[in-house]
């Protein structure tokens, strides 16, 4: 493996910092209908020991470190910034410095703040124009810290879930169809009253909330893409020399049958219709947990024997080279492997899964795909957003009753990868 291959592991400010009390994601955890099994509170308390959770990572042979930082922090509210978060911040990308490590950061992970929701969210133009703003602020305070930057973490998981949340109510299933944690096991009346009470919170009606998140229909996905390249005008005017793209959630589609023209129009659906807003990017952040079997009628349930990981997809680590290989096919550019990794409280599995995963990034690296770095999905076990902490996909598990870290023995396995021993 080359020296300046990244070799790291990730996170996300709401799952790991802890009191993200300015974002939309902590009113909605609050209201009393919501769809969270339970509030992210006070997470791992990573903002006051990431020096920690760093020196963990650097001393099991990682020399990478993807981290995101959170808008809400920065302006919580609308067009005041806090000096005192960009100082937090400036002190997590010199603790990267001091320990050799590579920070890769974005500056979008899902959450926003409060105040954004009731000026219409990620479903009116207006976002467009906040974003840069908040991006070129942190790019003049921060950017010369920050050789690659993430702009938005997964642009494409708001239509995802907008094709298969309702396919999973309908089927009663609670997770499962996509590659973050969900909660739709509520029965109709909790969800309506739900969305009443979040109207009410952010101030634009039970109608009008449109977190990022939030299942949306196609023409909504240009507003994030027109956000992405505004965003990465900002970065590159500030700082240049910073490498820019975003990231994308992306299956492992396997067509069976007649299920090619369905597993390409998933695929299209996922990717090609992003694919002209990031083509100049500097690279493309490749998110990948699994497989999906495609036949005529569309994404089949994992089979009645495959193995499935916590968060109920198939636990199949080779999908991350099938997926590079595919985004290789149209996308000329770097990829880094932002996210990977496995939902699981057997971490020998998670052992053999990193295993496994890594030798199929290597064998695309060997055969001349441009691939730049790798980031094991997560750092520490965290806060899965509407599924809470039940779901441990951590190379580090955290007794959140004294915040006690616990590195496990994947961890050491993929530091080791790092230096080429097996
Ligand atoms: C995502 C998010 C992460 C998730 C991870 C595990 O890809 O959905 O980036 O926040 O926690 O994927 O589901």
């Amino acid at each position: 493996m080359k020296k300046d291959f990244l070799m790291g592991a990730a996170t996300a400010a709401h799952q790991v910092e802890g009191n993200n009390i300015y974002s939309d994601y902590w009113v909605m955890e609050h209201i009393k209908h919501s769809d969270f099994v339970e509030p992210s509170g006070t997470a791992v308390d990573h903002y006051h020991r990431y020096e920690e959770d760093i020196r963990l990572l650097v001393q099991a042979g990682l020399n990478a470190y993807r981290f995101s930082i959170e808008w809400a922090r920065i302006e919580p509210e609308e067009g005041k910034f806090d000096p005192e978060e960009v100082e937090h911040y400036r002190k997590v990308l010199d603790c990267c410095a001091a320990n050799g490590v590579t920070p890769v950061v974005t500056l979008h992970h899902f959450s926003s703040p409060a105040w954004l929701i009731g000026k219409g969210g990620w479903g009116k133009p207006y976002v467009v124009q906040a974003f840069a703003r908040y991006v070129r602020y942190v790019a003049q305070e921060l950017g010369s810290k920050m050789p690659y930057i993430c702009t938005i973490n997964e642009a494409n998981m708001g239509g995802q879930l907008n094709k298969i949340v309702a396919d999973m109510m309908s089927a009663g299933k609670k997770e499962g169809g996509v590659q973050v944690g969900t909660n739709t096991g509520l029965d109709l009346k909790a969800i309506v009253l739900g969305m009443f009470e979040q109207g009410k919170a952010f101030h634009c009606g039970p109608f009008g909330v449109n977190t990022f998140l939030k299942p949306r229909k196609p023409e909504k996905e240009r507003l994030i893409m027109e956000a992405h390249r505004a965003a990465v005008k900002e970065i590159k005017e500030v700082c240049p020399n910073a490498k820019v793209g975003l990231t994308l959630s992306l299956f492992d589609y396997q067509p069976i049958g007649d299920g090619r023209e369905a597993a390409d129009r998933l695929w299209q659906e996922d990717f090609g219709f992003y694919l002209p807003y990031i083509k100049e990017d500097d690279f493309l952040g490749v998110q990948n947990y699994s497989r999906k079997i495609v036949d005529a009628k569309g994404a089949r349930e994992p089979a009645a024997d495959a193995p499935v990981t916590q968060m109920g997809y198939e636990d199949y680590p080779a999908s991350i080279g099938h997926v590079l290989r595919k985004v290789a096919e149209d996308f000329h550019g770097d990829m880094i492997v932002t996210e990977n990794g496995i939902g699981t409280d057997d971490d020998a599995r998670r052992c053999e899964f990193i295993q496994e995963a890594f030798a199929s990034v290597e064998a695309c690296i060997q055969d001349g795909l441009p691939v730049k770095g790798y980031f094991y999905w997560s750092l520490l076990d965290n806060f899965e957003w509407q599924a809470g902490y039940a779901k441990t996909f951590g190379l580090i598990a955290v007794d959140r009753s004294t915040q006690k870290r616990m590195p496990k023995p994947s961890l050491h396995v993929l530091g080791t990868l790092k230096k080429g021993e097996k």
